[in-house]
């Protein structure tokens, strides 16, 4: 069974989120997704995210593409984590793009292209403005 592993905030969930879900999926047969804490969120963003860790972790385990979810609580246990999780791809937005390579000595280090024109950050602009 080949398993991929994936990492992310996943604040006000969107179709760059689903569409980087299904095509990591689709490039195995198991899916591991680590979803920031509200902690790690404000260490890497300056900001807590809109919705809570829990919220966000309940809306990801439910999806049908996702078959396993755990909290990153550190961008230091990104080793660790696929090593735990004996995933063979890691996969990751382009956005991260030459960021985790260093991990290709344990598993398949993939960047796919984001979606166009969404992000948590654009949603919450919009929102502000109207
Ligand atoms: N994404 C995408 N298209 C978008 C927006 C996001 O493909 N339009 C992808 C990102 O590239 C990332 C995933 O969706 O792979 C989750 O995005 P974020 O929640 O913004 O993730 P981030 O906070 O960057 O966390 O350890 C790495 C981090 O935890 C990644």
């Amino acid at each position: 069974m080949k398993k991929i592993i994936t990492f992310g905030t996943f604040d006000l969930f969107h179709i760059g989120h689903l569409q980087i879900l299904k095509r990591a999926r689709a490039m195995g047969d198991y899916l591991i997704v680590g979803i920031s804490t509200d902690k790690l969120n404000f260490s890497k963003k300056q900001r807590n995210p809109i919705c809570s860790e829990q919220n966000r972790m309940d809306i990801i385990k439910e999806l049908k593409c996702v078959d396993e979810v755990f909290y990153e609580d550190a961008l230091e246990l990104k080793r660790q984590y696929i090593i735990d999780s004996k995933a063979d791809v890691l996969v990751m937005g382009d956005d991260w793009a030459g960021k985790f390579d260093e991990f290709n000595d344990i598993c398949s280090v993939q960047y796919l292209s984001r979606t166009p024109s969404i992000s948590t950050t654009a949603l919450i602009e919009i929102v502000k403005d109207i």
